[in-house]
Parts: structure tokens; sequence; C-alpha cells
């Protein structure tokens, strides 16, 4: 039986979360992480010495890293589905994976903390404006990508897909104003169409630190 691990509010959970349930996997999910706690144990660290959520076991195998739980899962379950049959396809699945997390996800990330997981009156709108134009700055080249395209790399839902899928609920539900990107959007409302997409990601997260807390104190 496979466990996830990781509480479902995190962006970094989802993605294993959404993988698993597009396969249609069956497993055990454990909301640890947060304000639930339960990553700063011997047991937890003996699983990830990094502390951090998502994990994945498999009997005796153990991983951490979200995108190499993501390829991992898709590898196992996913081939000619998820992953695709072609080399060259599974290539650039993999180099958007690593574009997802080299280039996208610090300027993302940054952004959300700095207005999400912030109270209103902590915020700084000079560093705000940064975050938000370096997140713009990627996803011009993640929309100029997409023209023509239904999916990153094929005509489906691949990996490809998946953690930069995640991220873009975030960047269309953070409040402030959203530049025009016509490719993004359309490809966001294919991602919508998906219930495993729905269940695992369009989690509401709220507009302030406050709003964080409760909404994920409230999730089971
Ligand atoms: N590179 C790691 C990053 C993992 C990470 O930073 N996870 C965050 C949640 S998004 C975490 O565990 N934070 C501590 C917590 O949730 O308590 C991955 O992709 O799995």
């Amino acid at each position: 039986m496979l466990t996830i691990w990781g509480r479902k509010n995190s962006s970094n959970v989802m993605p294993v979360l959404w993988t698993a349930d597009e396969l249609g996997l069956t497993y055990d999910h454990k909301m640890v992480g947060g304000s639930f706690g339960g990553i700063n144990t011997d047991t937890f660290k003996a699983m990830n010495p990094n502390m951090r959520v998502p994990v994945l076991q498999d009997g005796d195998f153990t991983l951490y890293e979200s995108n190499a739980i993501v390829r991992h899962l898709a590898r196992a379950h996913g081939q000619g589905s998820l992953l695709p049959d072609n080399l060259k396809e599974q290539a650039h699945a993999d180099q958007w994976l690593d574009w997802h997390k080299t280039t996208l996800t610090g300027p993302m990330i940054d952004l959300f903390w700095r207005t999400v997981r912030c109270e209103p009156d902590q915020r700084n709108p000079d560093l705000i404006a940064q975050a938000k134009v370096a997140t713009e700055k990627a996803l011009a080249l993640l929309d100029a990508h997409l023209a023509g395209r239904s999916f990153m790399v094929m005509d489906r839902l691949t990996i490809a897909d998946i953690p930069l899928g995640t991220l873009i609920y975030r960047y269309y539900n953070i409040q402030v104003d959203h530049q025009d990107f016509k490719n993004i959007k359309a490809w966001y409302a294919r991602l919508q169409d998906r219930p495993a997409y729905r269940k695992n990601v369009m989690i509401p997260f709220g507009t302030t630190l406050a709003e964080w807390d409760k909404l994920e104190r409230s999730l089971v």
C-alpha cells in the first residue's frame, strides 16, 4: 500500500496527490506539516532528513522531493499515459519539471508568501511588485510555449502539466492584477475540467495569513 505524507494545501504535496488520483492509485494519506505538525520527529526525519513534505512510502521504499515522486509514480504506473512513451517527449516532460523547480517556483512562492502568507499591515509593496514581475516574466515564456498546444508536451495531460498546473491555480487566486496570458488561461480551463485537479489543487487558501491558518485547520 502506498502512503503519501503531507498536508493537502502544500503546493508540493498537491502534484503528488493529483498524480496518484490521475493514475487511479489507492493510497493512504497522512496530513503532516504546517499546523498538523509531525515532521519534526525522529520517525519523519528517518524518511526525509530535510523535514519537508511530501514523502512517498511504498513498503520499505521511501522517496522525497515532489517532482521525483511524480516521475516515479508515472514511471511505475503511467507508462503511455502520464509518462510519454516516446523518449524525446519524456525528455521534454523532464525539461518542464526542472523548469518548474528552477525558474517558476522561486518567484511564484515569493509572491505567495509576500501576499497570502503575510498579514496586510506587514506587506511590502515594492517586494510584492518585484516578485510579481519575476513571476510574470517566467509565465510569459510558459504562455508562449502553450500557443497552439492543448497541454505542455503532448495533446493530453502528462507529468509536465502537473507541478506547473498546481502553481497556476496559486497565481490566479492571489489577490493581484493578473496579466492576460491567453494560452495559459485556456490550458488552466482544460485542467479545471479534470476531477483530480479540482479535488487536489483547487483548495481555497484565503487572502491573509489568518485566513490561510483557518482554512488549513479546516482541512481533513
Ligand atoms: N523541494 C521540496 C520542497 C518541499 C517543501 O518545501 N515542502 C514544504 C511545504 S510546500 C514543507 O514541507 N514545509 C514545512 C511544513 O509544511 O511544515 C519538494 O519539492 O518536495
